[in-house]
């Protein structure tokens, strides 16, 4: 790279691929090729069209950016860094250990970050959710919400399922404001793209909704920034596919040995010389550049927003921020549930109108499902979202789990609520989506029902067995599981107030035939859901729909003179940070015997079994479930009162 000062713009983009060099050969570690390539387009977004702001990060009326390919994170630290989001040190400090610029872009770890990307195509999905909301806040109220959603990808994003759900819904939805810029530099990790995706990309991204533009010289800035101005007044989602070289200026450019390997030793030092300057240096003009393109540009929208901001009338002020606030919903309000309704309600029956009443109360919640949303009872208000009626909050989906579970946290990492539903056997199509939720802290509600070999005759595939311990493994989520509905409305009052983390709400297929009384326990994760009617002789611990089977035998006990207790584990995680005197309360020390009933694998109520007395027992499955009738089900794998009676009865 040589440099000229008589174009300025090009300096800005050598000196942020040199900076990126550097970060990576000092780390040894990182993703030079994608950053030599993306460069010339960060670099345009950042100087000529995002209006963002480092005063103010969180501007709701920001223009997002979601780096899809968050291996090529040096550079967005670079134009961060440019546009005075992170200091100097903070790109030095590049992927070790406590930096805020971590190998891959983390929101809220980052300013400037939107979204927590690094797994393939989960980045452009968020950007679709992040789309939506745009447009739905835009259309009620447009003269606060009226920005762009860019998103850059590369080879690897659309190759991934994730990706194309997402790209697919977007353009049905026709988000004209949303901008994917392709770095199509022809390599991945394993060598040339054409060995494995030959597609006609115009073809293919017209046909779904898209307008496609192709830019031959992804290198030529003055054609990056023709195309991207006239992305920006497309009445239809643009795809913009960049030709570019991955690597460009380095030993390794147009070869998958750029991609992720570090360079020779010394051969940085090199470009560097060859460049001028010392290690880490930023030309002055650049500096210059960026303050005036970037850093003022976006301010001065900024100030500009926050007086017509100001200059709103109180009452539209507080509509619109009521949008972004869920705290005002009075739980008491949500439907009760006593003896006569279990009648009437399903678990699902029952949600739904939980569901209901919360999105009446917030208007900020919305969600759908991946084509099963009456079958779970997930629905959301206002009609079906579409371009016609951008302001409904039912997403219909379709069978894209994948893409639902990011365009849910993209939703809500804007700032508003989602929902994301399916049968719990599929969640296993979203479990990335519910980690990085979990990584982001985005309060995505997750809710699945069909939560056990209870399914009956969909047979083992429908059958969740190991999903329970996969949600459950999962650091820093929520899982609920209630066995009736007013352990479900606490579980969703619980969630809804959670907002540092996801939630996942797990429900049974099967009518309920147990209500208990909303209790304060219940909010503290397990609680008695019955108590035992004389000595205590041991204590059975169950969710969801074994709750009730587990109160039927704990009455058959009862005839013999034996006395247990019943125990609701609703949120395993939050019994466990309660306080040991209420622990002592609910699972007493002395009492060794105890019983785990579970129509999945248990793993994670091991715990609350004594190993070295031995005086406990797991009714759980350790197998794949069958296909038969609900009834036959149960009885084969032993899931039915008189059993749990027998196996209780075996504990020493
Ligand atoms: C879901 C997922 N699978 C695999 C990876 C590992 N990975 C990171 S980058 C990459 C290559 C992607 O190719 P491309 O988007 O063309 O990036 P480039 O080589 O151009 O930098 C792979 C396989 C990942 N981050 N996410
Ligand atoms: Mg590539």
């Amino acid at each position: 790279m040589i440099k000229d000062f008589n174009n300025i713009e090009q300096l800005c983009v050598d000196n942020i691929r040199m900076v990126c060099l550097e970060a990576i050969d000092r780390a040894q570690s990182g993703h030079l090729g994608a950053a030599m390539s993306g460069a010339p387009m960060i670099h345009t977004l950042f100087t000529k069209y995002i209006n963002a702001t480092c005063k103010n990060p969180n501007w709701i009326n920001r223009d997002r950016f979601v780096l899809s390919t968050g291996h090529a994170s040096s550079m967005l630290y670079a134009v961060l860094y440019l546009s005075n989001y992170i200091k100097k040190e903070d790109v030095i400090n590049f992927r070790q250990l406590g930096s805020i610029t971590s190998g891959h872009p983390e929101r809220g770890t980052c300013p400037g970050v939107d979204a927590s990307t690094g797994p393939l195509g989960q980045g452009v999905a968020t950007a679709v959710g992040m789309a939506i909301s745009e447009r739905f806040m835009h259309n009620l109220f447009p003269e606060f919400i009226d920005h762009y959603t860019y998103c850059m990808c590369g080879d690897g994003d659309i190759e991934e399922g994730a990706c194309q759900e997402a790209l697919s819904l977007a353009g049905l939805q026709n988000l004209n404001k949303l901008i994917i810029i392709y770095d199509s530099n022809d390599i991945q990790l394993d060598g040339k793209v054409d060995k494995v995706l030959r597609e006609d990309n115009k073809k293919k991204y017209e046909a779904m909704g898209f307008n496609y533009y192709l830019i031959k010289d992804g290198f030529n800035l003055e054609e990056v920034n023709k195309v991207l101005k006239k992305a920006r007044k497309s009445d239809k989602p643009v795809f913009i596919e960049t030709k570019t070289i991955i690597g460009y200026g380095t030993s390794g450019e147009a070869s998958n040995k750029s991609h992720g390997s570090m360079l020779p030793k010394g051969e940085v030092a090199e470009i560097r010389k060859e460049f001028g300057g010392n290690e880490f240096d930023i030309d002055k003009e650049v500096y210059e550049y960026y303050e005036k393109n970037s850093v003022t540009r976006s301010r001065k929208a900024y100030n500009k927003w926050l007086r017509k901001y100001k200059s709103a009338s109180e009452d539209r002020i507080k509509e619109f921020e009521s949008y972004f606030d869920s705290s005002k919903i009075d739980y008491s309000l949500l439907p009760s549930f006593d003896e006569e309704d279990k009648k009437n309600y399903s678990l699902r029956k029952a949600c739904t109108a939980i569901l209901y009443n919360l999105q009446d109360q917030y208007k900020g919640l919305m969600g759908g499902s991946a084509d099963l949303g009456s079958s779970v009872g997930t629905l959301g208000r206002d009609g079906d979202m579409s371009k016609e009626n951008p302001t409904g909050r039912n997403i219909l989906f379709g069978v894209r789990e994948h893409a639902m579970g990011c365009i849910a946290n993209g939703i809500t990492a804007y700032g508003l609520r989602a929902f994301a539903s399916s049968f719990f056997a599929f969640s296993d199509y979203m479990k990335d989506t519910i980690r990085i939720a979990s990584i982001a802290n985005i309060p995505t509600l997750f809710i699945f029902s069909h939560d056990s070999i209870a399914v009956g005759e969909d047979g083992p595939t429908h059958q969740p067995i190991e999903q329970l311990t996969a949600v459950r493994s999962i650091p820093n989520v929520m899982t609920f599981r209630p066995a009736d509905a007013n352990e479900a409305k606490v579980s969703y009052e619980i969630a809804m107030k959670t907002l540092d983390k996801p939630s996942v709400i797990v429900i049974s297929r099967q009518n309920y035939d147990y209500v208990s009384p909303v209790v304060s326990d219940m909010y503290r994760g397990a609680y008695i859901a019955s108590i035992e009617k004389g000595d205590l002789d041991g204590i059975i611990i169950a969710s969801g729909s074994e709750v009730p089977i587990s109160i039927k035998a704990q009455k058959l006990l009862e005839e013999r003179g034996i006395y247990v207790r019943v125990v609701s584990m609703i949120c395993n995680r939050l019994f466990d940070i309660q306080n040991e005197e209420y622990k002592e309360k609910i699972l007493p020390n002395f009492m060794k015997k105890r019983m785990i009933v579970e129509m999945g694998d248990a793993i994670h109520m091991y715990k609350y079994l004594d190993n070295i007395s031995g005086k406990s027992k797991v009714l759980n499955m350790t197998t794949f479930g069958t296909s038969g009738k609900l009834k036959d089900v149960l009885k084969h794998y032993g899931f039915y009162p008189e059993n749990i009676v027998d196996e209780y009865l075996k504990i020493k």
